[in-house]
């Protein structure tokens, strides 16, 4: 039977890139062909084979309600009845500005962009506006988008290609950024101590994601924020993957710190193309064409993205929502970490909110370079023995997994005997 995935893939590399839209999606890090997806509905996809999947990758993070919940197509419906677009205002977006800022207080002003990339870009261009300074703090392993001040030692795809900063990227602009270790506090303490004046701002990912998922630990975000108080620098906590995820207000309601800037994507576009920045209102009155950082889009608060968003927020933010589904998550990360044992594979697992990482090393890691100790090989393998067995997980040993509302009993018991098998394979 001729295989229709590796046909599209060849296909699709005669015009388009390594035959991808997005360099995690080639599965250089795990070989072999990426499935051709054609249907999705709850936890599951389907491929152009017409093999199913439970699905984990939940579109890297949007799906947290699961694939074509019928309000959110329904929302999607009416709203593209009506229009496509405007490049205008319209009341929806001010209905999901206020749905974000009832959930994320520490936002008092937002704006709406097409992608996190676009978020984060704006919100160093505003932290550089505001404070007048040009040095922007990140950490390695997180990844922020490609835009070029943050693509200095950047995770997620980069790190997939092993290549920790992009070609492209002018030396005059990389030399602004300074990248530090996640969770080294001394570290972040001794550069406030020596550079403190010429930091515009610090981004970080409140729980990392792009390097797998890394917690940060207990003090590490507290001393970030104290050190951006003192020595007047923006704390910009990108919240593209966490927000509404690890918990209903985002990572900062979770371990209560309250950033200047936020930055938002993924779940607030419920699959469709919307980002955010937001926070105080001095910084965020700096934005054009309030103030002289400009920023603009011909497609931001798109009616129709901006429906998804809004239906997929009345969705999380339902009683128990997010308890069920941090529920389901424990369940998934518990049972594949009693499945290794029960094979001999070293392992390990953990979840916050709906967000998983799985490791194979006997503990989680804690660090970027912890993390890098991982097996990738052994990852590998038990990808494509997952994969074969119908469970779609991220292509990257560097990425963390998402579960959706749709993730039930009979989908978590179908990934976890599938596991069992997998890591009877790698013993
Ligand atoms: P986008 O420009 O891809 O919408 O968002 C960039 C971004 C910003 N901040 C964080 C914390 C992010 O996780 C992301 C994007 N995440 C990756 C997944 N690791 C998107 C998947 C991809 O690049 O194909």
């Amino acid at each position: 039977m001729t295989d229709r995935n590796q046909e599209l893939f060849a296909r699709a590399q005669l015009s388009i890139p390594a035959g991808v839209n997005s360099p995690v999606r080639a599965f250089r890090a795990v070989g072999g062909t990426p499935p051709f997806f054609e249907r999705a509905s709850g936890a599951n996809l389907w491929d152009a084979n017409g093999k199913r999947y439970v699905d984990y990758v939940g579109s890297w993070g949007p799906m947290v309600a699961g694939h074509c919940h019928p309000a959110v197509v329904e929302a999607v419906r009416e709203a593209a009845s009506r229009a496509l677009s405007f490049g205008a205002p319209t009341e929806a977006e001010i209905e999901l500005a206020e749905a974000i800022r009832r959930h994320v207080p520490s936002i008092e002003l937002l704006r709406l962009v097409s992608s996190g990339t676009e978020a984060t870009m704006t919100a160093i261009r505003l932290a550089r506006g505001h404070t007048g300074r040009s040095a922007i703090v990140k950490f390695e392993g997180c990844y922020h988008g490609h835009a070029d001040s943050l693509l200095v030692k950047a995770g997620s795809g980069a790190l997939t290609f092993g290549n920790p900063s992009s070609a492209g990227v002018p030396a005059e602009t990389a030399q602004h950024t300074i990248v530090l270790d996640y969770n080294d506090t001394a570290q972040a303490q001794a550069l406030f101590a020596a550079r403190g004046a010429q930091i515009a701002g610090v981004i970080v990912e409140p729980v990392a994601g792009n390097m797998n998922l890394v917690l940060p630990e207990p003090g590490f975000l507290h001393a970030l924020r104290e050190l951006c108080s003192r020595h007047g620098a923006v704390l910009i906590f990108d919240e593209v993957m966490t927000g509404f995820r690890v918990a209903i207000g985002g990572a900062q309601a979770h371990f209560g710190i309250e950033p200047d800037l936020t930055t938002l994507g993924k779940v607030i576009g419920g699959g469709l193309p919307v980002g955010a920045v937001g926070g105080r209102r001095a910084i965020m009155e700096r934005i054009a064409p309030l103030g002289p950082v400009y920023q603009a889009g011909t497609l931001s608060g798109n009616p129709v993205a901006v429906a998804a968003g809004l239906a997929t927020l009345r969705l999380v933010e339902q009683p128990g929502f997010q308890d069920r589904v941090a529920a389901a998550t424990r369940a998934l990360t518990g049972g594949l970490a009693d499945a290794a044992r029960e094979a001999g594979v070293p392992f390990s697992a953990q979840s916050i909110g709906s967000m998983f990482g799985i490791y194979f090393r006997a503990t989680a890691p804690a660090s970027f370079a912890e993390v890098m100790q991982s097996d990738r090989e052994r990852f590998g393998r038990f990808f494509h023995a997952m994969l074969a067995r119908g469970v779609y997980l991220a292509p990257s040993a560097y990425e963390a997994g998402f579960v959706s509302a749709a993730h039930g009993a009979a989908e978590i018991d179908a990934t976890l005997a599938a596991a069992r098998a997998s890591f009877r394979e790698l013993a």
